[in-house]
């Protein structure tokens, strides 16, 4: 590691400001469906906010993710603007997509949000496209695939490493191990105990990391995102994590250990970054308080337009579609 790897305090601060909008994100979320003013279908992905924090302040805007259904983290960070995502996520014409794909289809290409997929493992395949059109094009961008760990066993990932490795595209795998697959352990369902060990199947680099830790986590970001931008081919990082409100919001966890949860949110990472920064000095109460309140207005302001916006028109049923009906 040289000292080029160690974030400084600009990159600190923004990386704690990415994860604490996509905490606070979330939060709303979770109000505005449980006070029934938005009923909408909601993977949470509170808890795992650092691993997306950390990959977008090593990407540049036009960089590419591809996600998946618990991926509203990974598209704040990357930029997706708040009054879209709320307008696609209330289905009106407002929305990313005009409202016509909901909660499990943002797509956002001006910030660089290509896909948000709920076909477990189909970021990778897509992101490799993507990425061997940079190659082709001789443009110096990287794509991020983002996936769960029960993605890892699905034949689409071993394709997806396979390919990008014998074409060195320049492509980063992000698998958020977040322990859970729907209601099934990790452990379980998984051959391996690093998911990271699969990546040498493909002679490819793979980063084991505490996804929860933000400087361990920005490191191996850096990493993999520069070796992908200097031709050097793909890796894969497992980032450990955890699922804070079970596989869909408003699963009731019984299949999880009894006191894993209470745990995993006693270590909660974001106001742990948030303690860190005031004690080392990188930031003040002040300043992260004044954020954080006007970033909960913004996200207000934008789920509340969102809520008032029209529903798409009738027209848009024969737009955006291959082809119209007769
Ligand atoms: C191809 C496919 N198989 C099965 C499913 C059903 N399914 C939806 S989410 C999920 C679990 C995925 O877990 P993981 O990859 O760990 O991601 P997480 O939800 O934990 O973020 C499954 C099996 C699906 N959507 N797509
Ligand atoms: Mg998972």
């Amino acid at each position: 590691m040289t000292s080029q790897d160690i974030p400084n305090k600009e990159i600190l601060v923004d990386m704690y400001k990415k994860s604490v909008l996509a905490k606070i994100n979330d939060e709303n979320a979770r109000r505005v469906i449980m006070n029934g003013s938005l009923p909408m279908i909601y993977y949470s992905p509170r808890g795992q906010e650092i691993i997306p924090a950390a990959v977008s302040v090593n990407l540049s805007d036009e960089d590419t993710i591809c996600t998946i259904y618990r991926g509203m983290h990974d598209m704040v960070c990357k930029g997706v603007p708040l009054s879209e995502l709320w307008g696609e996520y209330a289905g009106k014409a407002t929305g990313t997509c005009k409202g016509k794909g909901g909660p499990m289809h943002i797509t956002h290409p001006s910030s660089g949000c290509m896909l948000t997929t709920g076909i477990v493992g189909s970021s990778l395949p897509i992101a490799n496209g993507l990425a061997l059109s940079y190659q082709i094009r001789k443009e110096n961008k990287v794509c991020v695939a983002y996936f769960g760990d029960a993605a890892s066993n699905i034949g689409a990932f071993h394709e997806a490493l396979n390919m990008a490795s014998i074409w060195k595209l320049p492509v980063v795998f992000v698998c958020q191990n977040n322990r859970y697959g729907e209601h099934t352990k990790f452990e379980k369902a998984t051959a391996v105990t690093k998911i990271s060990d699969r990546a040498a199947a493909y002679d490819m680099p793979g980063i084991h990391v505490d996804g929860n830790d933000p400087v361990a986590m920005y490191q191996a970001a850096k990493t993999a995102i520069d070796r992908a931008r200097n031709g050097d081919g793909p890796t894969l990082i497992e980032a450990m994590t955890f699922r804070f409100f079970g596989h869909v919001f408003g699963d009731q966890d019984g299949y999880m250990d009894k006191g894993e949860k209470a745990q995993a949110m006693a270590e909660d990472p974001v106001p742990k970054f948030r303690a860190w920064l005031i004690e080392q000095d990188y930031s003040s109460e002040q300043e992260l308080a004044e954020y954080e309140a006007a970033v909960d207005k913004e996200v207000k302001s934008a789920i509340a337009n969102a809520l008032a916006a029209p529903w798409p028109d009738m027209d848009e049923l024969n737009i955006d579609v291959l082809a119209a009906a007769q």
